[in-house]
C-alpha cells in the first residue's frame, strides 16, 4: 500500500514495522489474525478544516483522545485519514503520538479519501468517522459531502432511522445498508457521525474564538466517537 509506505518512511519508524504495517494492510500478516478481523476505524480531524479549530490545540486533543482508547481495542485500530501528505494536523499527530509511544499498529495516519481507503489505497477500514453538521444532512463540502455522495441514498434513508440531528460533541452510529457503494467497494459496515464544535463565524452556532468550550466539545466528540466505535467491537 503506497500510502502506508510514505506516511511510515515519514514517521521514521523501523524498517520491520513498516513491512508489517504494509502486510496488514494487504492482509497477509503472519500473525494470528488475518486482516479483515481488524476492525479499524479511520477517522477525519474534527472541526480542523471548514469549522476552522486551531491544528496545534487539536492534535493535542487527538493525541489525548487516541492515548486514552488505544488500550481498550483488543484487535482494532484507529486511523487518522487526512486527503494530502502535507497535511499539518497529520504532521502535527504523528509528532506527538510519537513522543508519547502510542502503539503504531493501533493507531497511525493514513493519506487518502477516506471514501476511497481500500479502492485507492490498499487499507480495509470497516468503519468510518463523519465530521457532520448539526442537522445530519448531506452536502455542505468536506468529509461530509464526501461520505454523503459516496455511500449514496442508503446512509441519508440508515441515518434518519438513528436521529434527525446532532449536539456539538456528541456522535450517532450508522449501520449502513448492504447496498451501499461504500459498503461493496470499500467495505465500510459503519459510518459513524460526530459533530465538532465550530469555530467558524461564518457559519451557524459558531463558539466566537471560546476555545475554553471549544476545546471540551471536540474532547467529548472524540470520547463518543471512540465508545461508538467501541459498541460496534462488543
Ligand atoms: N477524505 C479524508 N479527509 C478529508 C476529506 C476526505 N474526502 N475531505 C476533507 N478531509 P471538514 P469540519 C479532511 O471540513 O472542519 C461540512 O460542510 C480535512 O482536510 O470536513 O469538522 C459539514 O457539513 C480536515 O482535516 O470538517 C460541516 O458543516 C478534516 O477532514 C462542516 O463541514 C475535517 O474537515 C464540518 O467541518
Amino acid at each position: 500500500c503506497k500510502g502506508t509506505t510514505k506516511d511510515s518512511l515519514l514517521l521514521g519508524v523501523a524498517s520491520k514495522e513498516v513491512k508489517e504495517r504494509e502486510n496488514l494492510a494487504k492482509g497477509s500478516v503472519d500473525a494470528d489474525v488475518s486482516v479483515d478481523e481488524i476492525t479499524t476505524l479511520a477517522f477525519p480531524s474534527v472541526s480542523t478544516a471548514d469549522f476552522q479549530f486551531n491544528n496545534e490545540t487539536a492534535s493535542d486533543i487527538i493525541v489525548e483522545k487516541v492515548e486514552e482508547f488505544v488500550n481498550k481495542l483488543e484487535n482494532a485500530r484507529l486511523v487518522l485519514v487526512d486527503l494530502s501528505h502535507g497535511s499539518k494536523i497529520l504532521s502535527l499527530v504523528r509528532t506527538k503520538a510519537e513522543k508519547r509511544n502510542i502503539d503504531s499498529k493501533k493507531f497511525f495516519t493514513f493519506v487518502g479519501n477516506i471514501t476511497q481507503l481500500y479502492s485507492q489505497g490498499g487499507l480495509r477500514c470497516n468503519v468510518i468517522a463523519n465530521a457532520a453538521n448539526w442537522r445530519l444532512k448531506p452536502g455542505g463540502g468536506g468529509v461530509n459531502a464526501a461520505i454523503f455522495t459516496a455511500a449514496g441514498l442508503a446512509l441519508e434513508t440508515a441515518t434518519k432511522e438513528r436521529a434527525n440531528s446532532l449536539l456539538p460533541g456528541h456522535a450517532v452510529v450508522v449501520p449502513l445498508p448492504s447496498d451501499s457503494p461504500l459498503y461493496t467497494r470499500e467495505g465500510v459496515s459503519h459510518v459513524i457521525h460526530v459533530l465538532g464544535p465550530n469555530m467558524n463565524p461564518q457559519r451557524p452556532n459558531s463558539l466566537n474564538n471560546d476555545y475554553n468550550k471549544g476545546c471540551s466539545i471536540l474532547r467529548e466528540a472524540y470520547t463518543s466517537l471512540f465508545t461508538g466505535f467501541l459498541s460496534i467491537l462488543r
